[in-house]
């Protein structure tokens, strides 16, 4: 069995987080690690709080699990703290990890900050040069290179920006074009990964389609082709997305 570790948040819907990514590499059949940076008192309409995890016992939950098991991919989704990238990029050369997939998570879907100051640069700095793919969605795309998304031009001019930063891989989400959903692809070719826009607001929607990339590059697939099974795999998941709360939809994962 392959094995696939999240090193992200904890989210109490299960919509997000690092419970929806082991629900995801479960459904790959991939078996799941995970390492948390920081709890969230949460529902689907919101998240109310944040409390990272301390540093000493977020570092021992990484060194403990690592010392035992090697993992075929990770995926980073929130972090909250500075601090927290640091270690990773310190216990990711310890290891000789590979296979990192980054989720630059900023701010939740009801729109509260997910990171503390500082953090997102310190993960552009220290993380990204280590990254085979990064996934952000097209507002974590303009801070993260200071470039305003408009149209598909800008997208691309983003996407190669991040590139120079040292990933193999940039994934920019959410372009919507007329009614078709877009996400860009590029590791130095671009591809369209195209797919029809669905009406409605949906958590989590981000962290699954990382979690899902992370599972198929564990499986051992190429990046564009685990691009492609991510994004047909969260498609499907939204369209059987369901309610369990009075807020956002969940997606059947
Ligand atoms: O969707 C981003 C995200 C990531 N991780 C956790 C979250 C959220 C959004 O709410 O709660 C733990």
């Amino acid at each position: 069995m392959k094995v696939a570790l999240t090193i992200a948040g904890s989210d109490p819907t299960g919509g997000a987080g690092l419970q929806a990514d082991l629900k995801v590499f479960r459904a790959f059949e991939v078996h799941g690690l995970s390492v948390v940076s920081a709890i969230t008192a949460q529902n689907t309409k919101g998240v109310d709080f944040v409390l990272p995890v301390e540093r000493d016992f977020f570092e021992k939950q990484l060194n403990t699990l690592l010392s035992d098991i090697r993992p075929d991919a990770i995926k980073i989704g929130m972090l909250y703290s500075t601090w927290a990238v640091e270690l990773i990029s310190d216990i990711f050369k310890k290891y000789l990890l590979s296979n990192l997939v980054i989720d630059p998570v900023t701010v939740s879907s009801s729109g509260r900050s997910l990171v503390a100051d500082g953090t997102l640069d310190t993960l552009r700095e220290k993380l990204f040069p280590l990254s085979k793919v990064i996934t952000p969605n097209i507002y974590e795309a303009s801070v993260l290179t200071g470039i305003r998304i408009e149209n598909k031009r800008d997208m691309e001019e983003a996407a190669k920006a991040l590139k120079d930063i040292g990933p193999e891989v940039i994934v920019i989400t959410g372009g919507h074009l007329e009614n078709i959903a877009l996400d860009l692809y590029y590791d130095g070719e671009f591809h369209d990964i195209e797919a029809d826009k669905i009406k409605g607001e949906y958590h989590g929607t981000g962290c699954a389609f990382s979690a899902a990339i992370t599972a198929s590059l564990a499986l051992g697939h190429i990046p564009l082709e685990s691009v492609r099974r991510a994004k047909e795999f969260i498609n499907k998941a939204i369209k059987k997305a369901y309610h369990p709360g009075k807020g956002m939809g969940l997606l059947y994962i």
